[in-house]
């Protein structure tokens, strides 16, 4: 077998077997990346979002050519929104919530044009796109399962935002036995210090519940 490549990353350099590890990129939507979608509804400023964009694309050509396991999700609730929490619901502008019509459709709503993947970040034929109620990958999916059959151990993670559901979906893997490493550049935050504060809380403490790498470093490691 060949050797385990060694991804530079903080708190430590880790080991990983490319078969065992996922690259698992998490709500690059239209919703969060482009005006008029359910991140702006919130008050924030989107364009914020688009640094990760080209890391995105760069670690998710890496991971196809060496063969990972590449896994797309996708935040967002059903047409009915029977899986809607009113909790969740009830909050942001009365006009602009989850549901409610948009220019790219229904906020947050699945089969809707906003709740798309961006196209930079397409999903390729045979990558699973893992729709998801909550914040976290793992609430409500069947993630653990396709991660228990494929034997993965690792996940590198992607996406946005960086102290929303990347940081859940890291904590809920952490606690699952996964070694779960954040690609800094190829997340981000509508607002940049929970952006750098959210990578600090990971690998703080001997790396609490996870890694911090980066794109380079997962290009390296993988060529
Ligand atoms: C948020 C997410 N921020 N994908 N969702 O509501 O991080």
């Amino acid at each position: 077998t060949l050797p385990a490549p060694l991804l530079a990353a903080e708190p430590a350099p880790l080991a990983f077997h490319p078969a065992r590890a996922a690259l698992v990129i998490i709500d690059m939507q239209r919703d969060f990346l482009e005006p008029g979608g359910f991140g702006e509804t919130l008050g924030n400023d989107v364009s914020r979002l688009q640094a990760a964009v080209g890391p995105c694309k760069a670690v998710l050509a890496a991971a196809r050519a060496a063969g990972l396991m590449v896994i797309h999700t996708r935040e967002g609730h059903r047409p009915d929104m029977m899986d809607a929490p009113p909790a969740k619901v009830e909050r942001g502008s009365p006009t602009a919530r989850i549901g409610c019509a948009g220019p790219m459709g229904r906020i947050l709503i699945r089969g809707e044009p906003g709740h798309d993947i961006i196209a930079e970040l397409a999903p390729a034929p045979g990558e699973p796109v893992l729709d998801k109620p909550g914040k976290g990958a793992f609430y409500q999916t069947d993630l653990e399962l396709m991660l228990k059959n494929r034997g993965i151990d690792t996940l590198l993670v992607a996406g946005v935002t960086t102290e929303v559901c990347v940081h859940t979906t890291i904590r809920e893997g952490n606690d699952r036995g996964y070694r779960c490493v954040a690609l800094a550049d190829c997340c981000a935050s509508y607002i940049p210090e929970f952006h750098r504060v959210g990578l600090e809380m990971i690998k703080a403490q001997g790396g609490i519940f996870g890694w911090v790498s980066d794109s380079a470093a997962l290009l390296s490691a993988l060529g």
